[in-house]
């Protein structure tokens, strides 16, 4: 029988089968000695016998994240609010590239829109003209949850986005209960108090979601140099059209990337985040030596 590790408990693991049940189930001891340990997220086979399951294998994985430590993960909705928190727009930027960077499908979901007062129509200008879904929800009240629910079919989608913007309400709300503990945004700091820690993956929608803790700094800098471009959806037409090839799309003369960004066909917030990555990649590389 074939399922997919949903949670993992102190040595037991919890399989949701192809045919709806929930096992729990450990897994053989040659696993110990193999590289391959069982993780959230792994498609496994699995032999049950009085309700109870033993893994036989993991097969291959698609995928691998570490933060959070889930397999085949496909799609990531990146959670922002309008207000409580302000969005910070190179976090926002940070968390598009490291999506683009693990080939994940992304939507760009701005929370709390109850709060909106256009404060933030140039963020969400960028977000678009670089080729992202966006979507605006009041999770709250349930509003726009249903065009997210449209998205999950068959993905495991991750919600990762700032602490206190509303992605374990979300999950609630998408859910139909309340299975994610939520936070109360502290005044004083405008940010939430890590109410989310572990992972586990919740069947909503056709597909799986796992929520996450949210995050206020991420980095990057594992990205080499002359790859951080390929992260950039909106840069890939104009790649190979400079003047020198290995133009990184910084100081060259004839950059088909810059002239792009001149001819307001590339937002301009997201030239100028990549070149400050671009010189924080390159700074720690220096560092590190
Ligand atoms: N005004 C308003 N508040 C909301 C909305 N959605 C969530 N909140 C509130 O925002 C606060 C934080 O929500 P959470 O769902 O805990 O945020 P989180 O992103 O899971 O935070 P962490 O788990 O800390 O990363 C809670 O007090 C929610 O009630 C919304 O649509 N509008
Ligand atoms: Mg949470
Ligand atoms: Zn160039």
């Amino acid at each position: 029988m074939q399922g997919t590790i949903i949670k993992g408990i102190a040595g037991f693991y919890y399989v949701k089968t192809a045919d709806g049940r929930l096992i729990e189930c450990k897994a053989r001891g040659k696993f110990r000695f193999d590289e391959l340990t069982p993780m959230v997220g792994d498609m496994v086979e699995i032999a049950i016998s009085d309700n109870k399951g033993v893994i036989d294998s993991v097969l291959p994985r698609k995928s691998q994240l570490t933060r959070p430590a889930v397999a085949n993960i496909t799609q990531a909705l990146i959670i922002f609010a309008y207000k409580d928190p302000d969005i910070n727009l190179e976090l926002l930027n940070r968390f598009l590239v490291l999506c683009e960077y693990n080939n994940l499908k992304v939507t760009v979901c701005m929370n709390k829109s109850d709060l909106d007062k256009g404060q933030n129509a140039r963020i969400i200008e960028m977000i678009k003209s670089a080729g992202y879904d966006f979507l605006s929800l009041n999770a709250e009240k349930g509003i726009g949850t249903e065009l997210v629910k449209e998205k999950l079919k068959d993905n495991i989608t991750v919600l990762c986005g700032p602490s206190g913007a509303g992605k374990s309400t979300i999950l609630n709300s998408l859910a139909g209960r309340n299975l994610m503990e939520t936070g109360v945004v502290s005044n004083k700091l405008g940010r939430g108090k890590h109410t989310t820690r572990h992972s586990e993956l919740i069947e909503v929608g056709g597909g799986f979601i796992v929520d996450t803790p949210g995050f206020s700094s991420l980095d990057i800098d594992f990205i080499k140099r002359e790859d951080l471009m390929y992260s950039f959806p909106e840069f890939q037409d104009f790649i190979g059209k400079c003047r020198f090839t290995g133009c990184i799309h910084h100081k060259e003369p004839d950059c088909a990337v810059k002239k792009a960004v001149e001819e307001g066909i590339i937002n301009p917030f997201r030239y100028d985040f990549y070149i400050k990555m671009l010189e924080e990649i390159s700074n720690t590389r220096r560092n590190k030596r």
